[in-house]
């Protein structure tokens, strides 16, 4: 991965998103025409590299302005090559170096438990229907460094509607693709594999909860975990579990992959909190990718900032002991 020089400024920090946009749709229109080669995105100017690539013309959506914030994203470079995705290795460029051999398509994925909707659908099939939106969210690692990210996705709790659960589903449960053909990473033991994830099931109803299924108006890339993952911005980034093929309905707590690993460090809720440190680290503070390796720490805020919006589901609950 190239490095940012520190001294250099990208050209998303000194342009207005709105501005910033406009130039990747004015990019996207040359190509689309043919005044532009694709190929000669390639041999553009250096700075041209943090442009994201033209959204894909086939998905339409719709910003969600209410559950966005007023924040330039991450440059498309960082996003896709930053990554956690240990099925593909653990390093930080090993994704976006690795995700090629998986197959997002065609993709199936079983919905099973405590539901009506039972039953083995084309992703195609699942989403359908349901309206597709950007939303741009915070999005913090639990080790402390943080992004802003574009999505293209749908509601979860749309998706759980559509899925018609029982009275008795009181969590829902993700996992991940299980083929270490595909996932070369589960050859080897470092996580318990697949990958799963759980929500209580109020908290996956909350509005702010997403199944994304791309970023920067295209599909998912693999390395961001395509073709759909979880976001859920006011808990750390391991609860978005990525390339889920089962989504199950349950009535009792399920373990999720971090917590099996190390349950003093990682705890089930995984709400972001800058007063409840990681035992071998600070959590006040997080470090913004994208702005050159001496850009300032900022503060970690609580629920990661989306405090008004879900700070109702943690009610008389003690966040330092359900971490
Ligand atoms: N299946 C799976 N999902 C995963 C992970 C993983 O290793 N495997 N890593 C998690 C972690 S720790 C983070 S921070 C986010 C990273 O998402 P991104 O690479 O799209 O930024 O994915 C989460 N989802
Ligand atoms: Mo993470």
């Amino acid at each position: 991965m190239r490095r940012h020089q520190p001294g250099r400024i990208l050209p998303s920090q000194i342009t207005p998103e709105a501005v910033y946009l406009n130039r990747r749709q004015l990019l996207a229109a040359a190509v689309a025409s043919g005044a532009l080669a694709a190929s000669t995105i390639a041999t553009l100017p250096a700075q041209a590299e943090d442009l994201a690539p033209p959204p894909d013309p086939r998905l339409k959506f719709t910003r969600n302005a209410k559950y966005s914030v007023n924040v330039a994203p991450t440059g498309f470079k960082d996003i896709t090559h930053y990554n956690n995705f240990y099925e593909f290795g653990t390093s930080k460029d090993d994704p976006a170096a690795n995700a090629g051999t998986l197959r997002p398509q065609p993709w199936h994925v079983t919905v099973d438990g405590e539901c009506a909707s039972r039953g083995t659908y084309a992703f195609e099939d699942l989403i359908k229907g349901l309206p597709l939106e950007e939303r741009i969210y915070r999005f913090r690692c639990v080790e402390a460094w943080s992004m802003v990210v574009p999505w293209l996705g749908v509601q979860l709790s749309g998706l759980i509607q559509k899925l018609k659960p029982t009275t008795n589903a009181k969590y829902v449960q993700f996992v991940t693709l299980m083929d270490p053909k595909q996932m070369p990473g589960e050859s080897s033991a470092i996580l318990q594999w697949p990958y799963v994830e759980a929500l209580r099931m109020d908290e996956a109803m909350n509005p702010l909860a997403l199944m994304a299924i791309g970023l920067y108006g295209r599909q998912l890339p693999n390395q961001n975990g395509a073709p759909l993952r979880l976001v859920l911005p006011w808990k750390y980034g391991f609860k978005g579990i990525k390339s889920i093929v089962r989504i199950s309905f349950v009535a009792t707590q399920p373990r999720n992959t971090w917590n099996i690993s190390a349950p003093d460090e990682y705890g089930f809720y995984a709400n972001v909190n800058p007063h409840v440190d990681h035992p071998r680290w600070s959590q006040a503070t997080e470090r913004p990718i994208g702005k050159g390796l001496f850009a300032a720490r900022q503060p970690t805020l609580m629920f990661n900032g989306y405090e008004n919006e879900v700070a109702y589901l943690y009610k008389g609950m003690d966040l330092r002991r359900d971490f």
